[in-house]
Order: C-alpha cells, then structure tokens, then sequence
C-alpha cells in the first residue's frame, strides 16, 4: 500500500488577510493568496499535502490548531499580534504536540517594543522573521526538512514513534 501523505496546516493570525492590500510600505505588495499559491507549489513538489487558514478570531485559530491534532502532521504559524499576547494560542501549540514553525514578515526584534516578544516562540521548533513573504517560504521548508526527519525516524524505529526526540515536539 502506498503511504499516505504526512499534512502540513499553514495558520495565519489576525489581519493578514489583508496583505497587499494595505500597509504595502511595511507588509509588502504580496497578497495571502499569493504566498499561499507559492507554498503549495513547494509543498507538493517535495510530496507533502498542505492547508491554509486565516482568522481574525483567537478562538477560531485555537479551533483551527486542537484541528490539526487529527490531521495534521506540523504547524506553520504566524499569529499575528496575538504572538506578543495570547497565552491561549501558546496553551493549544503547546497541547497538539506537532511541530510548530512560526514565521514574521517583519523582523519583530527590530520593531516597536510591544513587538519585540513572542509568546509562541517557546514551543516553536524555529522562528522565521523579517524576510517579507520569503517569511513563509522559509518556514515551509524548515518544516518539510523537519517531517522528512521524523519520518526517517520512524521508518527506522519500524513505524513505532521515537520518544524523546525534539523533532516530535
Ligand atoms: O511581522 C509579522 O508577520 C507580524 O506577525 C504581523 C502582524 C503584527 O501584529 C506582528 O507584530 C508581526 C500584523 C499583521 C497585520 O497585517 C497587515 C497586513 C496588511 C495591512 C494591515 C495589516
């Protein structure tokens, strides 16, 4: 039997549904459907399925992460301003015991002081910031060097999991 395709969820937080559209002098001209058309293309090119999901709501993105606990294999996030506050968003990363690469268009180290820490970061594997669009195209490819890992992983374990491994996170 052919192996199924391990799945990558891509989560975008509040407001970068507007990307292209608005703030271009900081966001860039890209739109979100752009970056995702990109990512898709990679993504099925190195063999893995991937989704995309934009919400403005904070309940809505910790529906969209306990989601991924059934269907998804890691996380790409970028929280948006939530990433500087939202304990919530953190408890249900932390919970889906995936992977989890988050990713800035800004450098938010170099931006406003409110900005400059991620709550997130904490239970990411790696964080991607201030490379514009290229944000994500970078994150998806740490996240496809990542399952690749795990699956050679467990391939070798003879498909049982390999605990202990911080790849598993
Ligand atoms: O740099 C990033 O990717 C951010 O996550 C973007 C968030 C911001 O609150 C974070 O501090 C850093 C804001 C996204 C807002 O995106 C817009 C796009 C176009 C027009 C207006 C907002």
């Amino acid at each position: 039997m052919e192996n199924k395709k391990m799945k990558i969820k891509v989560i975008h937080g509040p407001n970068l549904n507007l990307l292209g559209r608005r703030e271009v002098h900081i966001y860039g001209p890209m739109t979100l459907d752009q970056i995702e058309t990109n990512m898709k293309m990679v993504a099925q090119q190195a063999g893995f399925d991937i989704d995309f999901y934009q919400s403005n709501s904070e309940g809505d993105i910790v529906d969209a992460i306990q989601g991924a606990m059934e269907d998804s294999d890691g996380i790409i996030i970028n929280p948006g301003a939530y990433s500087h506050y939202s304990i919530a968003i953190l408890d249900a990363l932390r919970a889906v015991q995936k992977p989890v690469v988050e990713v800035h268009l800004t450098n938010i180290a170099q931006r406003e002081e409110y900005r400059r820490k991620s709550l997130i970061s904490e239970v990411a594997v790696g964080v991607v910031s201030g490379f514009g669009p290229y944000s994500y195209h970078l994150g998806l490819l740490a996240m496809i060097q990542i399952l690749n890992e795990i699956a050679q992983q467990r391939q070798m374990a003879g498909g049982r999991p390999t605990p202990g491994n911080p790849a598993n996170r």
